[in-house]
């Protein structure tokens, strides 16, 4: 294997145990120590990609966004909305979970202690960007009324993703989190969408499942595909 990409994979290795450590114990009360336990990597490759703790969690964080699978392009980019929210959603199940985003996420909503160094902005404003950039396309395409603030309203589904993301986890261990996430969307997309888009939508919210799958066939080729 070229060396470069035996890197690449030592590297994604320690960040998966990383985010498992950081979702199961918190940032605060991580240690490298498990870190390096649960990798089964030396402490010098390691310390070769990363050099301390705070480091981990801010790549952690850096990946929580790109970590998200693209799901299959929709007619309506206000369905393909939902049906990125639905995936999310299917990410975070404590059964079907994806390691760097449950991490991640734990990292971006614990508050932590205000001198801890992490920037949480970092996948926050990832997330806002990329909803300005499909509701814009949405706008572009006449899916939602043309005097829609679409920073405004990015800013308030990830907002509302985020309050939801944290109810549910609490209330239901994220077991009612789809059911959440449908009440979020029937209520926002009539004030932003355009009615005979509106009616096309389709708000099952047990979807989650099948849009994981499309993701992955997906994801097939085109994607670095790490051998063993
Ligand atoms: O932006 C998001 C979607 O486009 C739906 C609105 C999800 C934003 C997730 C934000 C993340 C940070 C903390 O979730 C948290 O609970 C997919």
């Amino acid at each position: 294997m070229a060396r470069q990409e035996r890197a690449v994979r030592t590297r994604q290795k320690i960040l998966v145990s990383a985010a498992e450590v950081f979702d199961e114990v918190g940032y605060e009360a991580a240690t490298i120590t498990d870190i390096l336990k649960k990798s089964g990597m030396t402490k010098g490759a390691l310390y070769f990609h990363f050099t301390s703790k705070e480091e981990l969690a801010q790549a952690v964080l850096a990946e929580q966004v790109l970590a998200m699978p693209l799901v299959p392009e929709r007619d309506l980019k206000l369905q393909q909305s939902l049906d990125e929210s639905l995936l999310l959603t299917y990410l975070l199940g404590r059964d079907t979970g994806d390691p760097i985003v449950q991490g991640s996420i734990r990292l971006t909503v614990d508050q932590g202690s205000p001198r801890d160094g992490l920037d949480r902005r970092v996948p926050m404003a990832g997330w806002i960007q990329h909803n300005v950039e499909l509701l814009s396309e949405a706008k572009v395409r006449g899916e939602i009324m043309a005097d829609t603030d679409v920073t405004r309203v990015a800013k308030l589904m990830v907002g509302s993703f985020t309050g939801i993301q944290v109810l549910s986890r609490i209330m239901s261990d994220r077991t009612d989190m789809a059911e959440r996430v449908i009440d979020l969307y029937r209520h926002v997309m009539p004030s932003i969408a355009m009615p005979a888009v509106l009616v096309r939508m389709d708000f099952t919210p047990t979807r989650g499942p099948e849009i994981y799958e499309a993701a992955m066939k997906l994801r097939g080729g085109a994607e670095l595909v790490l051998p063993g």
